[in-house]
């Protein structure tokens, strides 16, 4: 049996799944915000692995005020308001000195798919200044392509609220059951699917124990032919093997099973 579906677009979020952003990047860049600022905080990476569970850096902020900091401020959303703005700053400045590339299958997937005439787009809850950056470093032919770039800055209700994804459709025209969504966590999986889309999980390090049973193929990243993913879950059978390279077939196979699955 074939669905009566095409796959016309494929929306990638950006922190974790474009580049691995989180460790090295954003938590770098709240650190320094800390210092600049002369307060005592400091984030480790295993206390910032519990911080990621709230989407949004301004959130982020206001969760940790309320439940990890041992001292509440006295004005915690002023408080916050002010250090994100360093912070988008800070990151801003680590992504355009390059230390944040792109992750594996990332650059091969979207030239293929350019070539295939599948059209990008991005969902993120980043904000839109440094996230433009992240992409920039992908070379500056390929930000171009993206048909639709959704960030915090249109869409302030954020992943897990499907909002971003929604506001990508209807940037491109197209029903959600013409899209694939790209994401690397359990809260951008759940905007996905609120907003109907299928999504392909390339786990990050700091995902890699989260639930993942509503995704229609989990991977350890996108692959490269010298270096495939790990198939980590793949409930609707497409892969025989327990190596990937994520490409247009692949993507248009994964599309159709989910289309059946969801008529069936
Ligand atoms: C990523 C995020 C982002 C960044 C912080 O989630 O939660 O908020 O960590 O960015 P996703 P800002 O990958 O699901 O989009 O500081 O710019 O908010
Ligand atoms: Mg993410």
């Amino acid at each position: 049996m074939r669905a009566n579906t095409t796959l016309r677009a494929v929306i990638f979020d950006v922190d974790g799944t474009i580049a691995d952003t989180e460790r090295h990047g954003h938590r770098v860049a709240f650190n320094r915000t800390f210092e600049q600022t002369e307060l005592p905080d400091r984030w480790d990476e295993r206390l910032y692995g519990e911080l990621l569970k709230v989407t949004g850096g301004r959130e982020r902020l206001l969760y940790y005020f309320k439940d990890k900091r041992p001292a509440p401020p006295k004005n915690p959303e002023e408080l916050a308001a002010k250090l994100h703005k360093i912070k988008v700053a800070e990151f801003g400045e680590l992504v355009r000195r390059g230390g944040l590339p792109a992750r594996p299958g990332v650059k091969r997937l979207l030239d293929d798919l350019e070539r295939e005439g599948i059209l990008q787009a991005v969902a993120t809850t980043g904000t839109r200044g440094p996230v433009l950056d992240l992409l920039s470093a992908l070379g500056s032919e390929r930000a171009q392509r993206f048909t639709a770039v959704l960030t915090a800055d249109e869409a302030p209700d954020k992943k897990p609220d499907p909002q971003v994804y929604e506001m990508a459709l209807t940037q491109l025209g197209l029903p959600a059951t013409d899209t694939i969504a790209i994401e690397d966590s359990r809260n951008g999986l759940l905007a996905a699917v609120a907003a109907g889309i299928p999504c392909l999980v390339t786990i990050s390090d700091y995902t890699v124990d989260q639930d993942f049973s509503e995704a229609a193929l989990v991977l350890s990243s996108l692959g490269e032919p010298d270096a495939p993913a790990r198939v980590l879950h793949d409930p609707l059978g497409v892969i025989n093997s327990d190596q990937a390279i994520v490409d247009t077939t692949l993507l248009r196979t994964l599309h159709e099973q989910a289309a059946l699955r969801k008529t069936s």
